[in-house]
């Protein structure tokens, strides 16, 4: 007469482990870390990541551990030379950028590189350190 209820609890069991939705989309146990924020940068940092490895993989579920992979670099705007600074040389970088279809003057971000992208690095030219951040 016990086997049956025993059955039972794990078939529950089962069901409510299968509703779950679940992501664990970043997470560190590593020598410690954290993120720092101001009005304009972000830092994060771990120290002592010691699981470096090739990815695990299942059918549907894969585990990357080590370090952390390099985020999408991104620039000011107004930046086209991309030394890290705004300055007017950045027009002549923005000229010759557009001239090869360089996604870089893409300004508007818009994924095309068109005559408005003029506009579009003037206002952030004239924003300096404080204009929009782009993607490359
Ligand atoms: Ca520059
Ligand atoms: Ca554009």
């Amino acid at each position: 007469m016990k086997y049956p209820i025993c059955a039972l609890a794990v078939a529950c069991l089962a069901t409510t482990a299968n509703a779950q939705p679940y992501e664990i989309t970043s997470h560190t146990i590593d020598g410690g870390g954290g993120t720092i924020a101001g009005a304009t940068y972000e830092l994060s940092g771990t120290i002592g990541q010691a699981d470096v490895g090739t990815p695990l993989a299942g059918a549907t579920y894969e585990l990357t551990g080590g370090f952390w992979t390099a985020a999408a670099p991104s620039r000011l705007c107004a930046d086209q030379n991309e030394d890290g600074f705004v300055t007017p040389t950045d027009f002549t970088a923005w000229i010759a950028n557009f001239n090869t279809n360089d996604l870089r003057a893409d300004t508007n971000q818009d994924g095309t590189v068109s005559p408005t992208d003029f506009t579009a690095w003037i206002a952030a030219f004239n924003q300096g350190a404080n204009g929009p951040v782009c993607n490359p």
